[in-house]
């Protein structure tokens, strides 16, 4: 589908509105989700409604008396987070609003799981919402249990790790793919390890009529077991080491956004944090293999062009 996006105005942490929209909230130190949901708020603005179903962001953001969303938000059903941002979207059209946003913040098993249905729905009818899936790669909020976007070798409190015990057993499903097989109009992996990229992606959505999404990889370091102020720098080395790519689907085509010539260490990635500590060098070499095979390929069928 073609997007007609031209002459955005750029936003930066220096022209960015000192105005919060997410804030008092009872997240964890150094919760990355958090900060994916502070920064798209300040990239869309006031006349932004959100939609969040149960997880992290619902249970840390709701807690009466203590709203931290100051913009008008609701928690959705888990399943049908998409379909009621749909419904946001369409009756205050239909009561004449004009120039707002509708957003869902919606976790890993929200979305690649339990959310998939409706947000396939919102996408095939091109409804005027932009979805961010947030995601730390497990369901935190009831206790760690592994989702569909829980990588390989992950421990997790459903998919236990020991000496005879692997961890999980299966790859990430490759959601970013899902979504564009949907030929949306627009659609972006993200870091929050990357934020003026995170920003610029969510500022293009922000400007574009219909349906968008952006998958933005948010630490936790409750769940992954990484010290609280590691929380950006390990997401950014995420992206460095190839297991997380930044790319974006436009007007049918995708693009690598980052190229880079040499990885860094998966190794060193994985060994820091709790969730992959028991991880042997043979399990680690498969990683390493289950990347390669995805940057041959899309460096291969994708755009690398700047
Ligand atoms: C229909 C339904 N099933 C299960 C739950 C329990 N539940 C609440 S939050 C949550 C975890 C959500 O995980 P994710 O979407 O990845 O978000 P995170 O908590 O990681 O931010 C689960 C399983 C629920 N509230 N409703
Ligand atoms: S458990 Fe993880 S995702 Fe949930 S609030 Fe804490 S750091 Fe954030
Ligand atoms: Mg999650």
């Amino acid at each position: 589908m073609t997007n007609q996006t031209i002459d955005i105005p750029r936003v930066t942490a220096k022209n960015m509105t000192e105005k919060e929209f997410f804030y008092g909230h009872k997240a964890c130190a150094g919760c990355g989700g958090s900060v994916a949901v502070r920064l798209a708020l300040k990239v869309l603005g006031e006349r932004t409604y959100s939609a969040l179903p149960a997880g992290c962001m619902a249970a840390v953001g709701f807690i009466f008396p203590q709203m931290a969303f100051v913009n008008n938000s609701i928690i959705t059903t888990f399943p049908g987070v998409a379909s009621m941002a749909s419904g946001i979207a369409a009756g205050a059209k239909a009561l004449g609003q004009k120039d707002f946003k509708t957003v869902c913040f919606a976790g890993d098993g929200g979305t690649a799981d339990i959310g998939l249905q409706a947000l396939s729905g919102m996408i095939d009818r091109d409804d005027d919402v932009l979805y961010i899936c947030y995601d730390n790669e497990a369901y935190m909020n009831t206790g760690i249990q592994k989702s569909g976007l829980t990588p390989y070798g992950t421990q997790t409190t459903t998919t236990p790790a020991g000496k005879n015990l692997p961890g999980t057993k299966t790859n990430k499903k490759n959601l970013f793919e899902i979504i564009a097989a949907h030929d949306i109009k627009y659609a972006a992996t993200a870091s929050i390890g990357y934020p003026q990229d995170f920003i610029n992606k969510v500022n293009k959505a922000k400007h574009t009529k219909g349906a968008t999404f952006i998958h933005v990889y948010a630490s936790c370091p409750t769940g992954w077991g990484t010290p609280t102020h590691t929380s950006i720098e390990i997401a950014k080395e995420a992206v460095d080491c190839g297991l997380i790519f930044l790319a974006e689907y436009e007007n049918s085509e995708f693009k690598l956004n980052k190229n880079p010539k040499e990885f860094k260490s998966v190794k060193e990635y994985l060994t820091k944090q709790g969730r992959f500590k028991h991880m042997t060098d043979e399990d680690i070499e498969k990683v390493i293999q289950h990347r390669d095979y995805k940057w041959e390929r899309m460096r291969r069928n994708w755009s690398t062009k700047k």
